[in-house]
């Protein structure tokens, strides 16, 4: 079965396509000739991930599915949350992102946060969505070279590393979208 995961960030396509495994082929935005940046101004993580879906449905009239996915920090009130990709910035770094993350909790002891994925699918015109949360503790400095985005400075509870010193594999175990995919997964093979 072919999906197109709708989105620009090559790191998520590498996850899913490992937790899909043959299955599934995932197909990309290039594949289908989309080279438009989609739309992402809504307020909420369902929203956006709402958005960018219909935005290739509409466009391009193909089975697919968006991930939107958030950082959000107890002691910030859930911030970065929705604004995740640009908490620092229009230039999106990731560097400078969890560096404002780390000066916004410094000298505060609550560093719990979750991160949370939500995944909108459209299939056969019909819209549907999944949820994955992990929960865990904002470290004191990045560490880790694996993964993408907060991964440096994220340790999911239970755990000693952070997800950037963990192989793809053991991330995708524990993480939002390995258990957001998970659900997508269940749903398809049901279907
Ligand atoms: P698309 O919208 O094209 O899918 P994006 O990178 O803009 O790609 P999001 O809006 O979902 O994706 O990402 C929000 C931010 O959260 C962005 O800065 C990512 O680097 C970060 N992020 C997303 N998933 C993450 C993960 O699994 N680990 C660490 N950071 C993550």
């Amino acid at each position: 079965m072919k999906l197109c995961f709708a989105t620009n960030n090559a790191h998520k396509i590498t996850e899913v396509q490992q937790l899909l495994g043959n299955a599934f082929e995932i197909v990309s935005l290039q594949d289908i000739g989309c080279t438009e940046e989609l739309p992402e101004t809504q307020e909420t993580l369902e929203g956006n991930a709402r958005q960018k879906a219909e935005f290739v449905y509409q466009h391009y009239q193909v089975d697919c599915f968006a991930d939107d996915t958030g950082l959000e920090i107890e002691a910030l009130h859930g911030e970065p949350g929705v604004y995740s990709a640009r908490y620092a910035g229009s230039q999106r770094s990731s560097q400078a992102n969890m560096q404002k993350v780390l000066n916004n909790l410094e000298g505060i002891e609550n560093r719990k946060a979750q991160f949370r994925t939500i995944i909108s699918l459209i299939l056969e015109g019909k819209f549907h969505i999944f949820e994955g949360a992990v929960v865990g503790t904002i470290a004191q400095q990045p560490s880790g070279q694996q993964g993408f985005g907060y991964d440096p400075i994220f340790i999911p509870e239970g755990h000693e590393q952070s997800f950037a010193e963990m192989s793809l594999e053991e991330k995708n175990q524990i993480s939002h979208r390995g258990r957001a995919v998970q659900k997508l997964v269940d749903f398809l093979k049901n279907h």
